[in-house]
């Protein structure tokens, strides 16, 4: 028999899933925020939580509690917004989950299962954060981090990432690839197919890591090509986006959402991380690459784009905002999906009329405060004389 605290609980979940979502008064002219995120531990499931029989769960317990609902994958396909969330359990392991919206900003839902990965890589501890790319080979592939420990030394806690690679036509059905091999980088996370084959072979950017949590000597996000993704390996990786010194990428960066192709070049949104008295800060950036080379970096306007506000900045892992999704829809908008605090997933905002003209338009960081200054002085002086003659 059903316990009757399920239709009480039911009540109040369809109430949060039908719930529209508004923009907030945030305003900066480059994109929107929202009020409510998109996804939450809320939003999943009940079927996935608790035994719903009164004979075996007599108090209506969660007998399998989600912590965590953040950084997801995102597509657009046949007029629907679909999200490949990382779904974290109570056990701390995570797993993938797709969701799907008739309009990206709100009732998002979940699909009846989660994604049962074909288990063929045995040492597997923990799944992430998967990037999902149409690629022109006609397959939508899911890339994500692969954790496993480290068994080489004593520490517990030791753990090595590799890029795991998935494939499907359809959202339902997903083929497992051997993971990503990248001769010359001992560990990979961050990992992004790009949707076209570059020089007749299958790119992707990468972020080369020395260690599980330092990228140690990786200056930022490379890029390999390697020719069969049913056996990918890379032996080169170039640089594209560098760490630098005292900016939002000191620490470390990595490639978010699958670059976005616009008539100027590709647009990266990726996120840079820097250390602080109160630990790591992660903030979301832009850059462009050339269209024909998308390694080569052709602009990358100053500072952040998207940093974690308000309440944002509270959850598990605080003061973090991290997309592995971005979705540009046929009249030209934008949903950027991003995480705060490795907690729950928000949606932002523009047009690709806007991001284009954030990409090129905005200045770069000149790189000392001196030069900053004298950047603004510019910035002001101009608007002065405007305000002056408009008089
Ligand atoms: O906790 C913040 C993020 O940390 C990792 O990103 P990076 O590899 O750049 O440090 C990822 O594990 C990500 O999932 C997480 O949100």
């Amino acid at each position: 028999m059903i316990h009757e605290k399920y239709y009480n609980e039911l009540k109040k979940q369809n109430e949060l899933l039908e719930r529209k979502n508004v923009k907030s008064d945030f305003y900066n002219g480059i994109f929107d925020r929202y009020e409510y995120p998109v996804l939450t531990r809320d939003h999943t499931p009940l079927t996935w939580r608790y035994d719903l029989n009164k004979d075996t769960n007599p108090f209506f317990m969660e007998r399998l509690g989600i912590n965590a609902v953040m950084n997801s994958g995102a597509i657009y396909l046949n007029g629907k917004y679909y999200l490949v969330a990382r779904v974290e359990g109570n056990d701390r392991k995570s797993f993938f989950a797709v969701a799907e919206s008739d309009n990206g900003i709100d009732g998002f839902r979940f699909h009846d299962y989660p994604i049962l990965l074909e288990d063929t890589c045995k040492e597997e501890t923990n799944v992430y954060d998967m990037r999902l790319t149409k690629h022109e080979d006609g397959y939508i592939y899911g890339v994500f981090c692969s954790e496993s420990k480290d068994t080489s030394v004593s520490d517990l806690s030791a753990a090595v990432a590799a890029a795991g690679i998935v494939r499907t036509k359809d959202m339902k059905t997903w083929e497992r690839l051997p993971n990503l091999v990248t001769l010359h980088s001992p560990q990979q996370r961050n990992v992004v197919l790009h949707p076209e084959f570059v020089d007749g072979k299958y790119a992707f950017y990468t972020r080369p890591m020395d260690d599980f949590i330092e990228t140690g000597n990786g200056s930022g996000i490379g890029f390999g090509l390697c020719d069969d993704i049913c056996q990918a390996v890379i032996d080169e990786e170039k640089m594209t986006s560098l760490r630098k010194y005292h900016t939002i990428t000191e620490a470390k960066n990595g490639a978010g959402a699958v670059p976005i192709k616009t008539n100027r070049g590709w647009i990266h949104i990726a996120h840079g991380v820097r250390n602080t008295a109160a630990g790591l800060r992660y903030v979301l950036y832009a850059f462009a690459t050339d269209l024909k080379d998308p390694s080569k970096v052709i602009a990358e306007p100053s500072g952040l784009l998207i940093g974690p506000r308000g309440s944002e900045r509270v959850g598990d892992v605080s003061n973090v905002v991290f997309t592995n999704g971005a979705i540009v829809n046929e009249k030209g908008e934008v949903y950027i999906y991003y995480a705060s605090s490795d907690t729950r997933l928000h949606v932002a905002t523009t047009t690709m009329d806007k991001l284009i003209d954030y990409v090129f338009s905005t200045e770069e960081d000149p790189g000392r405060s001196v030069l900053c200054v004298s950047q603004r002085c510019d910035l002001i002086s101009r608007n002065l004389e405007l305000l002056k003659e408009s008089n």
